[in-house]
């Protein structure tokens, strides 16, 4: 009655922005991720029928009652399923580089999902999974899976349709993400509250579903064709809208800081001396980077030495979910 399952992070070049059912995580729109190779969770889930309470632990450390309840609730989604009474022990390790500050709520949930399923004995499709995943936090539905993952929306009520599915293997198309770290000030707005916010106040989200639409079509259409310069502009480009609907928020709010702004026109810079080179912004200040692998030590190298860069973190397209042997 124990599984442990291992799952990478995403990084969306189409977002995933606004909810249309909050407690189901149902997104308003379609969108594209990479799955990386690197950022990942391991999660142990040990059942225990002679329990009531489950634990977490993250990264060694039994977490407080607020987290440890947010993963009661998403288990509280299995027990439903099957039918039974039992508590879990999750034993959560997140392999992202010390105080780095990425996210780790779609590698957390996939793991997750993944290995409590498989310790209870519940036998998922891929995409039943990635539904489940999805209802612990909306990106984690695409780490299900490897390479380039796009996640439908879905029409269905219930969200039965509204899972991911992959539409190229990582090994199809090799590209480098930069990951650059920079100097934080602030303390940010989660996604969930920023989206929330922008949902329901800014007038540019209508704006945005009728774009966003566009640049799923533009980007699917790079990706079969392995056009890079294409899938560039359309990353960028849609990141970029993401990032305007915030500013006609109420309140308003931007996850940009100096150090983003600083990222952003190197790469800029570096397009105008013919090197491709595409950024995209997730809901913080870090900037990922799109680049062709025989750029990505150039790139790399030029993005550190940047006054207000901390470290830059080369990526390629991994896999999707894995389950390995348990170790407790
Ligand atoms: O990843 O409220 O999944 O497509 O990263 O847990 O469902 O953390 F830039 C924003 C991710 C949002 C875009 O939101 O939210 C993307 C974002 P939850 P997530």
């Amino acid at each position: 009655m124990k599984a442990t399952a291992k799952a990478n992070t995403n990084i969306a070049l189409i977002k995933y922005w606004g909810k249309r059912d909050e407690q189901l995580f149902l997104p308003m729109n379609s969108n594209l991720s990479i799955t990386l190779d690197r950022f990942s969770t391991t999660t142990t889930v040990h059942i225990h029928t002679d329990r009531k309470e489950d634990i977490f632990l993250l990264n060694g450390q039994e977490e407080g009652e607020e987290e440890t309840r947010k993963i009661s609730r998403f288990l509280d989604i299995i027990r439903m399923q099957t039918g039974e009474q039992w508590a879990a022990t999750v034993d959560s390790i997140n392999h992202v580089p010390t105080a780095a500050g990425f996210a780790s709520s779609a590698s957390g949930y996939a793991a997750l999902a993944a290995a409590a399923t498989k310790a209870v004995g519940l036998e998922l499709s891929d995409p039943q999974l990635s539904v489940l995943a999805r209802q612990g936090s909306g990106s984690a539905c695409r780490s299900i899976y490897g390479g380039f993952v796009e996640w439908k929306k879905g029409e269905r009520k219930d969200g039965l349709d509204s899972h991911a599915v992959p539409i190229l293997a990582q090994k199809e198309w090799d590209l480098s993400i930069l990951s650059v770290l920079v100097e934080s000030k602030r303390k940010k707005v989660l996604s969930r509250e920023g989206m929330k916010r922008t949902v329901e106040t800014s007038p540019f989200y209508t704006g945005w579903l009728e774009a966003v639409k566009k640049d799923m079509q533009l980007a699917k259409d790079a990706i079969f064709r392995r056009d890079f310069e294409k899938l560039g502009m359309v990353l960028e480009s849609n990141a970029m809208k993401m990032h305007a609907t915030t500013l006609g928020a109420n309140p308003p709010f931007m996850y940009w800081q100096s150090a983003t702004f600083d990222v952003m026109e190197q790469v800029q810079e570096l397009r105008m001396q013919g090197i491709l080179a595409y950024f995209t912004i997730d809901a913080g200040p870090n900037v990922k980077v799109l680049c062709e692998p025989h750029n990505e030590e150039k790139l790399s190298k030029i993005l550190k030495a940047l006054p207000t860069v901390q470290d830059v973190f080369i990526c390629h397209p991994g896999n999707g979910v894995t389950y390995l042997p348990t170790s407790f």
